[in-house]
């Protein structure tokens, strides 16, 4: 998701910590190479103008080149600007509705709104579980377009364990009409509708739809578009914002391989909010839309906050609050890194994890690599259990006749004693460099 936006920025960026070096003369070039990445990602031509006058303005306005890190400043202004641009303010919080409510999702055919509603249903449900709670749900359709649609959701929803409601009327209207007394008399506090598409935007359409939004009198109506589209979705978009009007949109297939300017384009254009995206086929492909974290992971600061939340269903708290001892510490001993490694195992594999880590974007890392690299953990965790504590805490101490010990214990060779050490070395870089984009 967003990878090729985000090698492009963190390899912007990385030259510019490691040279350290902007001027007034480089800027026009620096700037280009913003213009030039945001184009490639298939952001429009507005969209690309608009962001880059506000850099501007603020590299003007909070005179970068007098301060002592130019391009430390000119590398927050672009943080700021871009979550300001995908979100802005008060959108990183975890989202929940409101009890009880219901929710319309819109778009076009094939967009995912049959797939989008039980990953909805999904994330309700499992929200609810976290906090100990059950949530009547229920999931019902008014797509009477295409024969098979309303089969699909009741077999999602059977997979989700969410209640499903067909209704035996003729017309998508006279349906929605069904579903609302059926849910309503129920008592179902969340009820997600699933509207039918059409290959285009027709008048057809949207004077349906019109019909089943003033029945259903939704809380949340959710524009679902599909990223793979590009530009043309936000035509798309407007269409149906200024017909039937929307609480904020949903972006489906964030998988990968997608250009990502829609997510630019949305809410500079429509002036509302992304809230989701979907980001593979299964249910649980789904994301809250984090503007200030998808930031962090585009500019290749790292997506730490997700990474945190995600581990924390699988490791103990206390060994978390040690690695973020550390990592805010900047200060990393072997003892933390065999942490680090007994982490990963417990997390899922490196492929998934590389996407998280700060400068990973930069890397051109492929799947051979990461799976040669768990290979080398293994080989890394049998040498760390064969070092004293003492070793651990303090490397330096490991001279020739340590090594060999290490080697002999572990069944390795002195050579890859040393790899871990460079290994080591290269991820104490790494930490101290995300310490210094910290600061942000
Ligand atoms: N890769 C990927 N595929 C998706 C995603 N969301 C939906 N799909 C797929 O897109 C196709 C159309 O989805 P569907 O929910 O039926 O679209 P609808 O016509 O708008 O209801 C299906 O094959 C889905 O599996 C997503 O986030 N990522
Ligand atoms: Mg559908």
């Amino acid at each position: 998701m967003f990878d090729s936006l985000s090698e492009k920025f963190s390899s912007l960026f990385s030259s510019l910590t490691s040279s350290g070096k902007m001027t007034e003369k480089n800027v026009e070039d620096i700037l280009n190479q913003v213009r030039d990445a945001l184009f490639d990602a298939d952001v429009p031509y507005d969209v690309v103008h608009a962001f880059l006058q506000e850099i501007k303005g603020d590299v003007i306005g909070k005179k970068i080149f007098s301060s002592l890190r130019p391009s430390e400043l000119f590398m927050k202004v672009v943080h700021d600007r871009m979550s300001a641009f995908l979100g802005g303010q008060g959108t990183e919080a975890a989202f929940t509705f409101s009890i009880p409510s219901t929710i319309m999702v819109m778009g076009l055919q094939g967009a995912g709104k049959t797939t989008t509603v039980a990953k909805l249903a999904h994330f309700i449900k499992d929200q609810a579980a976290k906090r100990g709670k059950k949530r009547r749900i229920l999931v019902a359709s008014v797509d009477f377009n295409r024969p098979a649609a309303i089969d699909q959701l009741e077999i999602m929803a059977q997979k989700v364990g969410v209640d499903f409601y067909r209704s035996t009327k003729a017309s998508g209207v006279e349906a929605a009409r069904d579903i609302a007394t059926y849910a309503q008399k129920n008592q179902y506090e969340i009820t997600i509708l699933d509207t039918a598409g059409r290959l285009h935007v027709d008048t057809g359409l949207l004077d349906e739809l019109k019909k089943i939004d003033r029945i259903i009198a939704p809380k949340y109506t959710f524009l679902v578009l599909d990223a793979m589209i590009g530009q043309e979705s936000i035509a798309v978009a407007q269409a149906f914002e200024s017909e039937i009007g929307c609480t904020g949109g949903i972006l489906t297939k964030l998988d990968s391989q997608v250009r990502s300017g829609v997510a630019f384009a949305f809410k500079y254009i429509l002036k509302k909010p992304l809230f989701f995206m979907g980001t593979g086929e299964k249910i649980a492909d789904f994301e809250q839309f984090r503007a200030e974290r998808l930031t962090k992971r585009i500019l290749g600061l790292g997506d730490i906050a997700t990474l945190v939340e995600r581990a924390e269903d699988k490791i103990k708290q206390s060994e978390q609050e040690a690695l973020d001892k550390s990592l805010r510490s900047g200060k990393m001993t072997l003892e933390d890194f065999a942490q680090h490694i007994t982490m990963v195992g417990k997390l899922g594999s490196l492929v998934d994890l590389a996407k998280y880590m700060p400068g990973m974007g930069r890397f051109q890392v492929t799947r051979e690599k990461l799976e040669q690299g768990e290979h080398e953990l293994k080989k890394f965790r049998a040498i760390m259990s064969s070092m004293t504590h003492k070793e651990r805490v303090r490397h330096t101490i490991l001279d020739a006749s340590r090594k060999r010990r290490i080697a002999h214990g572990a069944g390795v060779q002195i050579g890859d004693i040393d790899s871990l050490l460079a290994r080591f070395e290269q991820s104490h870089h790494l930490v101290k460099l995300f310490k210094k984009m910290g600061r942000f």
